[in-house]
């Protein structure tokens, strides 16, 4: 197509590709645990269109338990390194809650933490962000991994949820993290029922209205496979149908496993929507 034609526009939505490292994820647990799988998967994810590769050496799904320091480290940080070498402008984010795995991960070349506890896990994490210069992803998530979907329960999640990221915003603040830097996720799937889920994606508006960024997940996640009866393999539509409506919401960062089918969904949004 011509210069002037879309691709010349910066589109007003940014996709980040799931780099999971780890044995036990939900939908692509043990696929990319070797070093080179992992690497090749992220290249692949950002020839697809993803300008953000979120790699993670931890499961968050409902029931994970937590993986050691060590451990976490010698997964992610070899791969961030190679990533980083092997495509300079690649923004690489680390999807951890522990402290001293953003440090290694944010001396190997991550730009971005994706903190699911939203600094609550570790208390040396907001220092080793606001030291780094790095942007921050704050989720919202009630109660933590191993325990989480059993039975969740919230006065009115959107007000929840809106409290708890503005409290953690504030204390990001405090810390010496800029607001400028931050991004915010109402955190889909993380001590949520289906109704909940539904909720916080029908009024994500409301979330948008904080001021940051938002960040949304919904790829391939369980509440779909409660929609549509599909296992976590053939989410692909119900991933699609929730990207396009967050966009339309507000929603500006696309957390999925499958970078191209959503690239094409938000490209078309992104034209039907009035500018
Ligand atoms: N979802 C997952 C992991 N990290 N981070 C943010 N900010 N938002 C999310 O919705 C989110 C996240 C779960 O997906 P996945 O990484 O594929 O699974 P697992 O946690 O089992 O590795």
């Amino acid at each position: 197509m011509s210069a002037g034609g879309p691709e010349a526009e910066q589109p007003p939505f940014a996709l980040m590709g799931v780099v999971n490292v780890t044995p036990d994820s939900f939908s692509d647990g043990g696929r990319y645990l070797d070093h080179d799988a992992a690497v090749a998967h992220g290249l692949d994810l950002q020839d697809e269109g993803a300008t953000i590769l979120d790699v993670g050496g931890e499961s968050t799904r409902p029931g994970a338990e937590p993986v050691p320091e060590d451990e976490e480290l010698r997964r992610v940080v070899p791969v961030i390194e190679r990533l980083h070498d092997e495509r300079p402008s690649l923004a690489i984010s680390i999807d951890t809650s522990k402290a001293a795995v953003a440090r290694a991960a944010l001396g190997a070349g991550c730009v971005l933490v994706n903190d699911v506890t939203a600094l609550r896990g570790d208390p040396e994490m907001a220092e080793a962000v606001a030291a780094s210069g790095a942007q921050l992803c704050l989720m919202h998530m009630l109660g933590e991994p191993r325990t989480m979907q059993e039975n969740p329960r919230y006065d009115e999640v959107v007000s929840d949820v809106k409290a708890f990221l503005t409290e953690r915003m504030d204390a990001a603040v405090a810390a010496g993290i800029p607001e400028s830097r931050i991004i915010l996720d109402p955190g889909i799937g993380f001590g949520k029922t289906l109704a909940h889920n539904l909720t916080l994606l029908r009024r994500l508006d409301e979330i948008v209205a904080l001021g940051r960024p938002v960040l949304i997940g919904t790829s391939r996640k369980s509440f779909l496979g409660q929609l549509t009866g599909r296992d976590v393999g053939s989410r692909l539509p119900g991933t699609l149908a929730t990207n396009v409506l967050a966009f339309e919401r507000g929603a500006k960062i696309f957390r999925v496993h499958e970078v191209a089918p959503v690239l094409d969904a938000l490209k078309v949004a992104a034209a039907t929507v009035a500018p």
